[in-house]
């Protein structure tokens, strides 16, 4: 059986990283059988990062690798699609993931009111003694690749403000069908599903998890993801 690598649930999320719930529709999709198997620490993992999944032949990191190995194995997830379709379907994958995942991050990370959360959370395993230094320079390694990326440059309405446009983006299609590219989950409401879901439910109402949790639209369409697969 294939085991997936991920991240424990937080926040009533099934994982707090929205790429391991990522992975985790992509199984469930698949209709191969997997388990999940949740890991704290990634640094021993291929990437240092997780989801990885488990093959017979070895550890595969990344969700996008994961959708790859799954497709060679007969995997379809963008069944009866067109290539216009698809073509979208690839540019909200790198909407979800290349820009609204840093935005989540940030809500996360560089919140003082979310982080003493988030360390009780997300560090459980680090013995209490040790958790205080530890996780704060973790904390500012994760702020540092924030400054990298860009995103913490921006003010907070210069956020919201972005967010904006790729949120009219997705409800552009959502007005249109339950799912983004129609009647049935495909491969692009594996990705943005997830990191609408994790903006929601961060655990301090910031104003990028009020703009989501106040959005019927988009709540309606993520408790639909939840339905569709009822991951455990
Ligand atoms: N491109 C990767 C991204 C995975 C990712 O960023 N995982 C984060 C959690 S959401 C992680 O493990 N971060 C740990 C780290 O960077 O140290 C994928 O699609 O799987």
């Amino acid at each position: 059986m294939l085991t997936l690598l991920i991240y424990p649930s937080a926040f009533g999320l099934f994982s707090g990283s929205p790429f391991c719930v990522k992975a985790a529709y992509l199984l469930e999709a698949s209709g191969q059988a997997w388990q999940r198997s949740d890991l704290l620490d990634p640094r021993k993992m291929p990437h240092r990062k997780l989801p990885v999944l488990r093959t017979p032949e070895r550890l595969m990191p990344d969700s996008d690798a994961i959708r790859g190995w799954l497709e060679a194995q007969g995997a379809d997830f963008d069944q009866g699609l067109s290539d216009l379709q698809k073509g979208q379907s690839r540019a909200l994958i790198r909407m979800a993931e290349d820009h609204l995942y840093f935005q989540l991050v940030m809500d996360r990370w560089g919140n003082d009111e979310v982080w003493p959360i988030l360390r009780e959370t997300f560090f459980s395993g680090v013995p209490r003694l040790i958790r205080g230094p530890i996780t704060k320079s973790v904390r500012k390694s994760v702020l540092r690749g924030l400054d990298m990326q860009g995103v913490s440059r921006f003010s907070q309405a210069e956020r919201l403000e972005r967010v904006e446009n790729d949120l009219t983006a997705i409800s552009a299609f959502l007005w249109h069908s339950p799912f983004l590219m129609g009647s049935t989950p495909t491969s692009a409401d594996y990705s943005v599903a997830p990191m609408l879901a994790a903006m929601s439910a961060t655990p301090v109402k910031t104003p990028l998890q009020q703009r989501i949790a106040n959005d019927r639209l988009l709540t309606d369409y993520v408790a639909r993801m939840d339905q569709a697969f009822d991951l455990k």
